[in-house]
């Protein structure tokens, strides 16, 4: 892997840059389409922020009469600095999807079986009330949970609150950040958040462990690792596949997956033996540095190249690399970090390689965010919750704290403890992909009296609904506002540009209706979500028609940088930088990360890896015509010399067997030299099974279907999905 050429590298970046361009050419076909059908008439430009993933970049919609024509970034937006993402240009191809649901629909026959009856949104909302108030009375409100992902959940939250259920979750905690999250609280006492705070643009030093910028495509940090990369900050990349980001790497560390702790120990190690840290920041601001540095010491780089297949120079190199950047190397603590299950752990000891560089709140590591926080809707107090939520029962998973666990609510819908639960509310989620093994959500499902799903289009969580609600796309809608904690506080909005094709509905509408339907309309005083908005948006002294026509109003700047003045605040229980967790060493748990070993693969199988492609999200886009036009099946990357000797060409099809005689649907073969010979990966999202979804279906293979065992977090409750191994199954 180390000998690939430097031509080579720069040949594979080139891949996203193709990928644009194409993009812009699928782009004019729909608006040649789109010009076709009107008549010239005056241009409007509205703004509005994306929701092809949950960045939530600012845009601007050009239409022309009546038809949505592009979109592209708005200039006056933080998150986009004016440009979009592959995606989110693609945006427009989500409204004009022929294979959107239309209109709301009961289920006639099995679950599962996707057979359906068009029906009112009347007679639908009757349908759900009547359950709704049945499960009310024969199981209590809790017995209701609300699985849903992003920013238009939040209306369907309100209303569960107000029903009285406090069962809430979304897979963006235990299936993604959440070990991440928790890593970071014990530590500094404060989690990394979304957007993540990395100062990437400033950093001097950037290692990314498994972050793959540039194929993970989150727009800010992209473009500040462009920007970086043309300030020739030093990369380190650490990957058991090249991936995009490797290509702007000076070192490139090819690692057996699964073994990262111990060379987060090893570096830890060298910077400790060698005095490489930053003794005046820890003096400050860190407790526990001398156990820390005394246990640490073991970890020498020979002892973990036997682990991670690392050259111990190599190790010994890039620590000093980061010690002489320091504070403005940035150890980026990654997203997606539900790997092996001492994932937590895994964050925690990025967050201390960070703290011994003195990066948390420096300029070039990570800056301290703020948020121009709106006023929330001065709604009456929910009712008095009876029972507690059932996802962490005796809080098993102790450091589960801020956000609940979504296997754990499937896992109490299962067991019917430590209560029932007989409903499931689901919005914008496809739980079919994003949770691990499918059989034990089917289960679920198959346990409940109600299952609604709230989709764009007949998704594979969908075919498994009692009813189905057609939502209007981002494009279409209002959804609440937008303030995420940034480098500038900031509120952004979301309004429609275009009118929805059919009978699709925002979830606010819907969320008010049903509530109202409930008996709960005192919950949902206002009359339409213009005057909810405007409300909210008046107590900060704005008003809904100024963020209208700007779509972006921006706070005051304020120092981000304890250098510039931040007063640092660490809110662990010893209000220090906790390089010795008191916290886990009173649960039981290390205090200090120790390194663990993972069981692998056996003979003849690969540990099945999986991550992003630029221009898809997750398995939302898939259908999406001109997000389909660039990248409609996905690839089985495998190594190159191992193809040969399992005599796989470029191209073949074969399907996968995991180590539970799950077998894959066909995936076209990548034979690369850009991965090590103990994995194969994939693109997350393919495979999908829904049978309304033609676009879609059994387009390559899925990773969540073979994602059969998962290795759960005890710190926190997150699921490790890369733990699966798959073998070749030729015949096809
Ligand atoms: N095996 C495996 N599992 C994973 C991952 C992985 O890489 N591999 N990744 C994990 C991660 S990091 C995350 S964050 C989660 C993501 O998990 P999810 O957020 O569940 O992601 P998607 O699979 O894209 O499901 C989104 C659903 O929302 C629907 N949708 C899209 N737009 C709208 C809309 O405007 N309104 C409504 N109502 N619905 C809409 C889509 O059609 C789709 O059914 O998955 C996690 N699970
Ligand atoms: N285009 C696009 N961008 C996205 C998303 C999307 O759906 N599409 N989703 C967004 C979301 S919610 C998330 S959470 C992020 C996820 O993106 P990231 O957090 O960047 O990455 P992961 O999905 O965890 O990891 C995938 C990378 O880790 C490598 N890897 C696998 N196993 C190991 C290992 O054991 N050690 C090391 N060092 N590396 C390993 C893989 O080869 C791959 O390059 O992406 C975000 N950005
Ligand atoms: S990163 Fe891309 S898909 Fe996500 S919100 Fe921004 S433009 Fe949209
Ligand atoms: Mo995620």
């Amino acid at each position: 892997m180390n000998s690939l050429s430097r031509r080579k590298f720069l040949k594979i970046s080139g891949a996203t840059v193709v990928t644009a361009a194409a993009l812009a050419g699928s782009a004019k076909t729909i608006v040649n389409a789109a010009e076709s059908f009107s008549k010239k008439k005056g241009l409007e430009i509205i703004p509005s922020y994306c929701d092809l993933c949950f960045w939530k970049c600012g845009l601007l919609a050009y239409v022309k009469d009546g038809e949505l024509w592009k979109v592209e970034g708005n200039p006056k937006d933080p998150l986009s600095n004016g440009r979009l993402c592959p995606r989110g240009t693609g945006g427009v191809g989500a409204h004009y999807d022929k294979e959107r649901l239309k209109s709301p629909l009961i289920r006639k026959s099995e679950r599962g079986e996707e057979k359906w009856v068009e029906v009112t949104w009347n007679e639908v909302f009757d349908y759900i009330t009547d359950k709704m108030n049945k499960l009310k009375t024969d199981y209590g409100p809790e017995s209701m949970a609300l699985f849903s992902h992003g920013i238009g959940g939040s209306f369907f939250k309100h209303m569960m609150r107000a029903y009285g259920s406090p069962n809430e979750t979304a897979p963006s905690f235990a299936q993604c950040r959440g070990p991440r999250e928790v890593g970071f609280e014990l530590t500094f006492g404060d989690v990394v958040g979304s957007p993540e705070r990395t100062d990437i643009e400033n950093a001097k030093c950037i290692v990314l462990i498994g972050s793959h910028l540039g194929e993970n495509m989150h727009n800010t940090q992209v473009q500040e690792f462009s920007r970086a990369v043309e300030n020739h900050a030093s990369i380190i990349v650490v990957d058991p596949r090249f991936s995009v980001a490797a290509s702007k790497a000076k070192y490139y560390l090819p690692i057996k997956p699964g073994t990262d702790m111990a060379l987060l120990l090893a570096w830890m190690s060298v910077i400790v033996n060698e005095n490489l840290f930053d003794a005046d920041y820890i003096a400050k601001y860190g407790i526990g540095f001398e156990q820390f540095a005394t246990e640490i010491s073991q970890y020498t780089p020979e002892w973990a190249y036997i682990e991670t297949g690392i050259d111990p120079e190599v190790i010994r190199e890039t620590a000093r690399e980061m010690a002489m950047y320091k504070p403005a190397t940035l150890v980026h603590p990654g997203r997606h970090a539900t790997w092996y299950g001492d994932d937590a752990q895994r964050s925690r000891a990025i967050a201390l390689l960070n703290a011994l560089l003195g990066s948390w709140g420096r300029k070039g590591g990570f800056y301290v965010p703020y948020s121009y926080s709106i006023p929330k809707y001065p709604y009456a107090p929910y009712p008095e919750l009876k029972k507690e939520p059932l996802d962490n029962p005796d809080a098993k998973y102790p450091f589960a704290t801020g956000e609940q666990i979504s296997t754990g609510i499937r896992e109490a819908t299962i067991s019917g403890n430590p209560y029932s639960i007989k409903g499931w509310f689901i919005y914008a989620t496809n739980l079919m992909q994003a949770l691990p093994n499918r059989e034990e959500t089917i289960k679920a499902i198959q346990n409940l009296d109600l299952m609604v799903v709230v989709d764009v289009i007949p998704s594979e969580i969908a075919g498994w609904a009692d009813v189905v609600l057609p939502e209007s796309v981002y494009l279409e809608r209002y959804d609440d506002l937008n303030a995420s904690p940034f480098r500038e506080g900031f509120v952004g909005i979301r309004q429609p540009v275009i009118d929805a094709p059919n009978d699709q509905k925002p979830n606010w509408w819907m969320a008010k209706k049903l509530g109202e339907k409930l008996g709960l309309g005192a919950y949902f005083p206002w009359k339409d979500v213009e005057e909810y908005l405007d409300t909210r948006l008046k107590l900060k002294g704005h008003s809904l028609d100024e963020l209208k026509k700007e779509g972006i109003i921006k706070g005051a700047l304020q120092p981000i940088y304890f250098e510039d003045g931040v007063e640092p605040e660490f809110l662990t229980p010893s209000g220090k930088i906790e390089f010795y967790s008191t916290q886990l060493a009173d649960a039981g748990f290390d205090p200090i990360p120790r390194f663990t070993k993972h069981p692998e693969p056996p003979a003849g199988y690969f540990r099945l890896l999986f991550g992003r492609a630029p221009v898809h999200t997750f398995s939302k886009t898939q259908s999406n015509p001109l997000l389909r036009d660039l990248f409609s099946e996905n690839e089985l990357w495998v190594n190159a010399d191992l193809a040969e000797r399992y005599g796989l060409k470029n191209g073949d099809r074969i399907k996968l067997k995991n180590q539970d005689g799950v077998v894959s649907d066909p995936i076209k073969v990548k034979a690369t030299e850009r991965i090590r010979q103990d994995c194969v990966y994939m693109v997350h999202g393919f495979g999908q099974k829904s049978r309304q979804l033609r676009s879609t279906y059994k387009k390559g293979a899925s990773d969540a279907e073979l994602v059969t065992q998962y290795k759960t977090d005890p710190l926190m409750g997150g699921t490790g999905m890369s733990v699966n191994f798959v073998t070749f199954e030729m015949e096809v």
